[in-house]
């Protein structure tokens, strides 16, 4: 292959960067004609024809109004902007092209020229802005990689991400519109086949710090809120050739490396690990939240990081959104959600735009019982389906996403105004509103004592659980 055809090649591959599944198409927009001015200038508007997004209410037939989602209204004593917290990923808004493990891409946004050159990268952080603008969220999120081409070394990369940057908090200032978080992306490039902290390559650790340094830096410079830890391939494909243990504490060094550096840098931001159990290695060593609480337990890191749970790991680890919610909850780890969800008959990462009402009325329960998850958010890692190709599309996933959620809440104040479902659990563990209860809890009741009990009450009685009662309760609220 020429080195042209080469240099062509990549550049499609960057267009379709997020396809990281084995098959990559070979068709690129490069291809299909459109011309290259290399200016990141844009005549008038990149969403001509599309207006802010209002609130009309639930009668709407507009699509491209909110239903639901009225940022400003008071819920459960806060605005539901506040609790919702939306946030617009960059890299499936504007860098998904609707490649699949078995096709090219499909979106060719008027905007783009086929190109990953600096210009373009610029053009489309302009892009973002009026897309963020007009739908009214005052968030989004990145990688490195999404916003900024690489350059020939890591100081041309580090000198491309700094110019895109710069056009970014220009942006910003002239907006209401703010960082949630930043991150790295670990996982694309060729060098990161082992992994990243737990490269069997002391070189490769090395460059996945020099890249996090810099991401945490231009996260800091954009006042981020958090920064993320997504170790996509931090896992392993065989223990045959694994030292577990040792990646383990690799990536337990490169973690307190990254909280030694934030501190240095002065970064208040909040670091979020983002659990996900397999895919794209066979194992992810952030499989769930437990196995990640137990993980920052053992190496002292706890109080140094929170979760970012995200609705499509939770089912692929075999477990509900909100059972992953309930346990970063628990632990006091919640701190950011990827907002999406799988489909119940593809089994891998689909990243959907949540629209089930049942489960967005589960995800915001959890979000209620924590008070909120600022300075976290609610990120929309999520895609448009392969065949939604046009412009207007991209506002209609975001507004059905953000509707169904703030339906969700809705239904939560329902369900604590109702207040039986809260009753119901209250009775189910009356048994423990007792004396011999209070002791159990406080610690203070041994065998012995339990023992006794038993010989003094004989066989328990055990109530019914309910389990159809609160069904039923919850989907009256609904
Ligand atoms: C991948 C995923 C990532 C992280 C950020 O499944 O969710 O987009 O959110 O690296
Ligand atoms: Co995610």
């Amino acid at each position: 292959m020429k080195s042209v055809e080469i240099l062509l090649l990549l550049l499609c591959l960057k267009l379709v960067f997020f396809a990281a599944f084995a098959s990559v198409p070979s068709i690129c927009p490069a291809d299909l004609g459109s011309e290259f001015n290399g200016s990141d200038e844009w005549d008038g508007e990149f969403f001509p024809g599309i207006h802010k997004i209002k609130y009309e209410g639930p009668s709407s037939k507009n699509h491209l109004a909110f239903k639901w989602y009225n940022a400003e209204e008071e819920i459960l004593g806060k605005k539901m902007k506040d609790w919702l917290r939306f946030s617009v990923a960059f890299w499936h808004t504007f860098r998904g092209s609707g490649a699949d493990p078995f096709g090219a891409p499909t979106k060719f946004w008027p905007w783009e020229d086929g190109t990953n050159s600096l210009a373009m990268a610029k053009r489309r952080m302009r892009a973002n802005f009026e897309f963020l603008e007009k739908l009214g969220v005052e968030l989004w999120c990145f990688h490195d990689k999404d916003i900024a081409p690489d350059g020939k070394t890591l100081e041309e990369t580090n000198a491309n991400l700094d110019e895109v940057v710069a056009l970014t908090k220009e942006l910003q200032g002239r907006s209401k519109i703010h960082l949630l978080w930043g991150t790295a992306q670990l996982f694309l490039h060729p060098r990161y086949m082992h992994g990243a902290a737990t490269s069997s390559e002391v070189g490769v650790y090395a460059y996945a710090a020099a890249q996090v340094k810099k991401a945490m830096e231009v996260t800091h410079y954009l006042g981020g809120e958090n920064y993320v830890f997504w170790g996509g391939r931090e896992g392993y494909q065989t223990l045959l050739n694994t030292d577990m243990e040792r990646e383990l504490n690799h990536l337990a060094r490169f973690l307190e490396a990254a909280v030694a550096y934030k501190k240095k840098i002065g970064f208040n931001g909040t670091l979020l690990i983002e659990p996900k159990p397999q895919e794209p290695t066979k194992h992810q060593y952030d499989w769930d939240a437990a196995t990640t609480a137990s993980f920052l337990q053992k190496y002292g890191l706890t109080g140094e990081f929170k979760l970012n749970i995200e609705c499509n790991h939770a089912t692929l680890s075999g477990h509900s959104c909100h059972h992953e919610l309930e346990t970063a909850r628990i632990n006091g780890l919640l701190g950011n959600i990827d907002a999406n969800t799988g489909d119940p008959q593809i089994g891998w990462d689909t990243d959907q735009f949540l629209t089930d009402i049942g489960e967005a009325t589960l995800v915001m329960l959890s979000v209620v019982r924590n008070g909120g998850i600022a300075p976290g958010g609610f990120n929309f890692d999520a895609k448009l389906r392969r065949e939604s190709t046009d412009v207007e599309d991209i506002f209609i996933a975001h507004i059905s996403g953000m509707d169904t959620l703030a339906r969700g809440l809705r239904n939560v104040a329902n369900l604590i105004e109702d207040g039986s479902l809260a009753k119901l659990v209250r009775k189910r563990y009356e048994s423990f509103d007792t004396e011999i209860g209070a002791q159990i809890e406080a610690g203070k009741a041994d065998f012995e004592l339990l023992e006794k009990k038993v010989l003094e009450w004989g066989e328990p009685k055990v109530a019914s659980g309910k389990q159809e009662l609160a069904e039923m309760i919850f989907q009256s609220a609904l």
